[in-house]
C-alpha cells in the first residue's frame, strides 16, 4: 500500500492519467465544439481492458475492485466527462445489472462482447413524465408468445444511437402498484422498431449524445428478460447505486481539472505586479478547492470500499445512502469547484477559450444525471429515519 491505495491501483491511475492526457484531453474542446467524440477513443480505451474494467476475467475483463474501477474513471473525467460517462454506464449499471440479474447465457453473451469494446451500451429508464419519479413510466411490455413486445418512449438516453446493447425498462404489469410490475429487457438497437426520435442539445457533455428513442412494437425473445419481469425497477435503482458511485468519480476528475487548472493559472497570471497565487483571497480558494476535493474523493472510495466488501451498514452507512452521499458531496463539489475556477480565471474564465467555462457546464450535469441531488437527498433521509424508526420498535 501507499497511503490509502495499493502500488497496483496507483499504476492504473498513471495509466489512465497517461491516456487521459495523451488521447483525451488535447481533443475535448474540439469535440465539445463540435458535440461529436472520435468514437475511436473507445476501440483505444478497450485496448487498454477500460471498456470492461468491472467485467469479471472470465468474460474478458479486467475484474478490477470498484475502487481501483473508479480511480481509473476519475482520470477519464480528469480527461473529459463526455468520454468518462460512456465508460461508467459501460462498467457501471449496465455491468452491474447484468451480473447480478443476468443468466449465464446473457452473461456469455454479452460481457465479453462488451469488455472488447466492439458493443457500447446504454440504460433507457427515463420518460418524458418519469424522471425522478422513474417507478411512474409507461413504457408497455405486453406479452406475446414466451417473449413480449415493447412500446413507449424513452427519452435522455445516452449513447442510445451508438450503443449496440440497450437495456430498457418496461411496464409488464399495468395493475401491479408503483415501482412494482416492471421488467429489464435486453434490446437490440438494430431492431426495425427501435428508432431514435431526436437528439437533445445539452448545456455540458455536449460531445455526449442524448437522444429520444421510440419503441414501436419491439419484439422481445425470453431469453433477453434479465431476470424476474416483475421486478425490474428494484433492479435498475439497485444497479444505480452502483453508477452513481461511478458518476461521483466522474465529478471529482472534473473538479480536479478545475482545481489543476486554478492552480496553474493562479501561478501565471499576473495583477498588480505579482502573480495572484500570492493573494490571500486566491489562496483560499485553492485550499477550498483541496479540501473539497479530498473528501469528495475520500466519500466515493469509502463507498466502492464498502460495496467491495459487502460491509455496508444500515442507515447513512446502506448501500443505497452511502452511494446517495458519495454522488451528492462529489457533484455539488464539482460544480462548485469548477465555479470557483471561472472566478480565479476571472473575465477568461467567462470565454469559451479557456478550459474551466466547460467544466462549469460538465460538473451542473452531475447534480442532475442518474439522480438529482433532491432525490439523493431523499434517499439518504429514507434510509436514515428508517433506520432510526425501525431501532425505536425495537
Ligand atoms: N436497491 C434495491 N432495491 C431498491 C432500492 C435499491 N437501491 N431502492 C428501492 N428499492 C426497492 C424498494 O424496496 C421497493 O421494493 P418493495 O416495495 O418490494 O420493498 C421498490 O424497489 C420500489 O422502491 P421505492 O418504493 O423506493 O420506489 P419509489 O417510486 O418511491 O422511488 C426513488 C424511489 C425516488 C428513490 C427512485 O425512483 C429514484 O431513485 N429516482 C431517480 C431515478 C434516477 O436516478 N433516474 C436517473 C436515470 S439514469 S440517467
Amino acid at each position: 500500500m501507499t497511503g490509502e491505495f495499493t502500488t497496483d491501483q496507483l499504476e492504473i491511475r498513471a495509466m489512465a492519467r497517461d491516456f487521459a492526457a495523451g488521447e483525451i484531453r488535447p481533443h475535448a474542446p474540439e469535440w465539445d465544439a463540435a458535440r461529436e467524440l472520435d468514437p475511436g477513443v473507445f476501440d483505444k480505451l478497450a485496448e487498454l481492458g477500460f471498456m470492461g474494467m468491472r467485467v469479471p476475467e472470465e468474460y474478458g475483463g479486467l475484474g478490477f475492485d470498484a475502487s481501483t474501477y473508479l480511480l481509473a474513471l476519475e482520470e477519464l473525467a480528469w480527461g473529459d466527462a463526455a468520454v468518462a460517462l460512456t465508460v461508467a454506464i459501460q462498467n457501471g449499471p449496465v455491468t452491474a445489472l447484468l451480473l447480478a440479474h443476468g443468466t449465464d447465457e446473457q452473461r456469455e453473451r454479452h460481457l465479453p462482447a462488451m469488455a472488447a469494446g466492439d458493443v457500447l451500451t446504454a440504460f433507457a429508464l427515463s420518460e418524458k413524465d418519469a424522471g425522478s419519479d422513474a417507478g411512474g413510466l409507461g413504457c408497455q411490455a405486453v406479452r406475446d408468445g414466451d417473449g413480449w413486445v415493447l412500446t413507449g418512449e424513452k427519452r435522455w438516453v445516452t449513447n442510445g444511437a451508438r450503443a449496440g446493447l440497450v437495456l430498457v425498462f418496461a411496464r409488464t404489469d399495468s395493475s401491479a402498484d408503483r415501482g412494482h410490475g416492471i421488467g429489464a429487457f435486453i434490446v437490440d438497437p438494430s431492431a426495425e422498431e427501435y428508432e431514435v426520435t431526436g437528439r437533445e442539445t445539452t448545456m455540458g457533455l455536449r460531445a455526449s449524445e442524448t437522444v429520444t428513442v421510440r419503441l414501436d412494437g419491439v419484439r422481445i425473445d425470453a431469453d433477453a428478460v434479465v431476470g424476474d419481469p416483475e421486478q425490474g425497477f428494484r433492479y435498475a435503482l439497485e444497479a444505480l447505486d452502483v453508477g452513481r458511485l461511478g458518476i461521483g468519480a466522474q465529478a471529482v476528475g472534473i473538479a480536479q481539472a478545475a482545481f489543476e487548472h486554478s492552480v496553474a493559472y493562479a501561478l501565471e497570471r499576473k495583477q498588480f505586479g505579482r502573480p495572484i497565487a500570492e493573494f490571500g483571497a486566491i489562496q483560499g480558494k485553492l485550499a477550498d478547492m483541496a479540501a473539497r476535493i479530498s473528501g469528495a474523493r475520500a466519500l466515493v472510495h469509502a463507498g466502492a470500499a464498502a460495496m467491495d466488501s459487502g460491509s455496508c451498514g444500515s442507515g447513512a452507512d446502506s448501500r443505497s445512502a452511502r452511494a446517495a452521499s458519495a454522488k451528492l458531496q462529489a457533484s455539488e463539489t464539482a460544480f462548485w469547484v469548477a465555479d470557483e475556477a471561472v472566478q480565479i480565471f476571472g473575465g477568461y474564465g467567462y470565454m469559451r477559450d479557456y478550459p474551466v467555462e466547460k467544466l462549469l457546464r460538465d460538473a451542473k450535469g452531475t447534480e442532475i444525471y442518474e439522480g438529482t441531488s433532491e432525490i439523493l437527498r431523499l434517499v439518504i433521509a429514507r434510509e436514515i429515519l428508517n433506520e432510526a424508526a425501525t431501532s425505536h420498535e425495537n
